[in-house]
């Protein structure tokens, strides 16, 4: 079979904040595409990522984990989750097998009680998992509410069950002629994933509540080519809520945005094969996350692309 034909269509990666959602998108695709860090809340927007494999084309949907919002960003978050749920071809419904369910899992459970959309149970982070009857127990919570197409238990670190996530998720696909380019891994602009990859860099030194207080703001973006390759100048503002916060961000002496420029810098020149020039400075904007217009402005730009003709 060519690669690219046969099925094609949309998945999208429903769970709660930390299951695990985006590294498993990176580990299906092989590549980079989302940030990931040990804090919830870290996927923000939907992440378009482009999966062409020999069965055809699925389009995955990594989304914010479900959370209960208390500001408009977190809002607009749960909007793009119930608008992706109303619009794909399947769910991928990820839990923790870690972790005991509780309130998180129940409000999961009901909420897809009303979507009539085929669903994939995926219990992830396998490799936390020593005990059978356990696993098993935290699976019948879900599946005695609602049924499912498949259980597949995986843990994307240690790529355990990947091959037959893939095999559940394209028998639920429809035939069809891939829906978009089959050269892309994914549609978000590398603008964006800049900024993304330089939020990560801070999510991995920072603690407590500064992770949901942090957004990354672009102020300039410069493409150069030259003898030795292309060269990015990138101007970014990580933008916190209170003077205490930038201190932190700031860190003593300078040393903690220091090393959050090293290392958001090495990260972006090997995944996007560039040298880069990096001048972050931090900036406080109370009330960031209820500004309609600032929030805007940290919308993802997605790459063109054009549906084929006849698709959606
Ligand atoms: N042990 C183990 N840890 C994992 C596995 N998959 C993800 N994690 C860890 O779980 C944490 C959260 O992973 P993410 O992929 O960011 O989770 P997410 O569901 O996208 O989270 P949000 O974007 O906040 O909704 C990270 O520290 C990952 O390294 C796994 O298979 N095994
Ligand atoms: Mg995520």
């Amino acid at each position: 079979m060519r690669a690219g034909m046969g099925r094609a269509g949309t998945v999208a990666l429903l769970g709660r904040p930390n299951v695990g959602k985006s590294t498993l998108v990176n580990a299906l695709i092989g590549e980079k595409v989302a940030i990931v860090s040990q804090r919830p809340q870290t996927t923000r927007h939907r992440i378009t990522a482009v999966w062409t494999v020999a069965e055809g084309q699925a389009v995955l949907f990594d989304l914010p984990g479900v959370h209960k919002p208390l500001h408009r960003m977190n809002v607009q978050m749960m909007h793009v989750v119930r608008d992706t749920l109303a619009e794909v071809d399947v769910v991928l419904q990820l839990f923790d097998a870690a972790v005991a369910t509780g309130g998180g899992e129940d409000y999961l459970a009901a909420l897809m009680q009303e979507v009539t959309t085929p669903a994939i149970l995926v219990p992830t982070k396998l490799d936390l998992v020593d005990d059978p009857d356990m696993l098993a127990r935290r699976i019948a919570f879900f599946t005695s509410r609602r049924s499912y197409a498949q259980v597949v238990p995986v843990s994307a670190l240690r790529r355990r069950g990947l091959e037959k996530l893939r095999a559940a998720i394209f028998a639920q696909l429809p035939e069809g002629e891939p829906l978009l380019d089959p050269s892309l891994t994914t549609t978000q602009s590398e603008r964006f994933f800049v900024a993304e990859l330089i939020r990560e860099a801070a999510l991995a030194r920072v603690g407590q509540e500064l992770p949901y207080a942090m957004a990354v703001h672009l102020r300039h973006f410069e493409e150069e080519e030259g003898g030795g390759g292309t060269l990015l100048r990138v101007f970014a503002d990580l933008v916190v809520e209170r003077d205490g916060q930038k201190s932190i961000l700031i860190g003593a002496g300078g040393k903690m945005i220091k090393a959050i420029g090293v290392a958001a810098r090495r990260r972006i020149e090997t995944l996007l094969g560039v040298r880069a020039w990096l001048d972050l400075r931090v900036k406080v904007r109370p009330g960031w996350r209820e500004q309609g217009h600032f929030l805007a402005e940290l919308e993802p730009l997605e790459v063109a692309w054009a549906p084929p003709e006849g698709k959606r």
